[in-house]
């Protein structure tokens, strides 16, 4: 019998803080702040409180891309949100999104700021308003909203179930791990199927359901989260490696990648973004913004 198998669960289920997994620190069961601390505010019309992970990197893709179609109404200031250390539970963070995740948008450019969480919701807002990676067509926009949404029902099976299970809970849990692969492989398929008869997610155009599925799936296909492609057999899934490499070479992504990003190599880390000059920052002045 293993740890798994001997658990018995409490009548009523008890907080237990120090659970040994990776993110047992920040994991609470109660929502709210749990501190005062205002967001910054920046000169664009689009501030961002973030951090690089796929979740993150969907928006900052979407507007490095708007400002590469010439959206200057597109411009921002992405904040770091540190979520290891609990900056989502800041009560300013909080009234950004009451769910406590990134990302969260602050969109100034009207008479009155209004929050935007949830980041599928973020992406459909932006390319409404600017009109843009967005069919039109009654025919086409169905299509779209489908595998944007797909993509927001989907990812936290594999991120919250199998990359959890297989990557940071504390012990292996067989039971876990396979459930989790079995329908993350489906996922993997049912994208592969999708692609083979598709350029893109909507067919012939880029849009908002391939910036929002790529740096979930595209990330596991190019072994980039979870070191699962081999555990996944990822490069088995042809058409989708074809999209995802495709994908991954846009001067917009390459930029996205990296705003907010905390982890890897510091020439592809831009801890924060308020200017398209800041790409430039030098590599002595991020290891100078690291230690902060
Ligand atoms: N469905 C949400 C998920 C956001 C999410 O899970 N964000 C994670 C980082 S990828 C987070 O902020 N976690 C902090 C926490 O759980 O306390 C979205 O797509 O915006």
């Amino acid at each position: 019998m293993n740890e798994a198998t001997a658990y018995v669960p409490d009548k009523v289920w008890q907080w237990d803080k120090e659970n040994g997994g990776k993110f047992a620190n920040i994991n609470r069961p109660i929502a709210g702040s749990t501190h005062d601390k205002e967001l910054p505010v920046g000169k664009h019309p689009m501030q961002l409180y973030s951090l690089g992970t796929p979740n993150g990197v969907k928006v900052t893709i979407l507007l490095e891309e708007l400002l590469a179609l010439g959206h200057s109404g597109a411009e921002y200031d992405a904040w770091l949100i540190k979520i290891g250390d609990g900056d989502q539970f800041g009560s300013g963070f909080v009234e950004a999104n009451p769910n406590s995740k990134i990302p969260a948008l602050m969109d100034h450019s009207g008479a009155k700021p209004v929050r935007v969480f949830e980041s599928g919701a973020i992406l459909l807002h932006l390319a409404e308003k600017f009109d843009a990676l967005l069919p039109d067509d009654p025919g086409k926009r169905p299509e779209c909203l489908s595998w944007l949404f797909w993509q927001m029902g989907s990812a936290p099976y594999l991120g919250g179930g199998f990359g959890h299970f297989y990557a940071y809970a504390p012990f292996k849990i067989e039971y876990s791990i396979n459930r989790y692969a079995m329908e993350v492989k489906r996922q993997l398929d049912v994208l592969d199927r999708h692609l083979a008869d598709n350029q893109y997610m909507c067919g012939d155009d880029y849009t908002i359901a391939d910036i929002a599925i790529w740096p979930w799936y595209g990330a596991v296909v190019l072994n980039r989260v979870y070191g699962a492609a081999e555990y996944l057999d990822a490069g088995s899934y042809k058409h989708l490696g074809r999209w995802t490499r495709e994908i991954d070479e846009r001067k917009a992504v390459k930029r996205g990648r990296m705003v907010n990003r905390t982890s890897g190599p510091l020439e592809e880390q831009l801890r924060e973004r308020h200017d398209a000059a800041d790409f430039e920052t030098k590599t002595q002045d991020k290891i100078e913004a690291s230690k902060s």
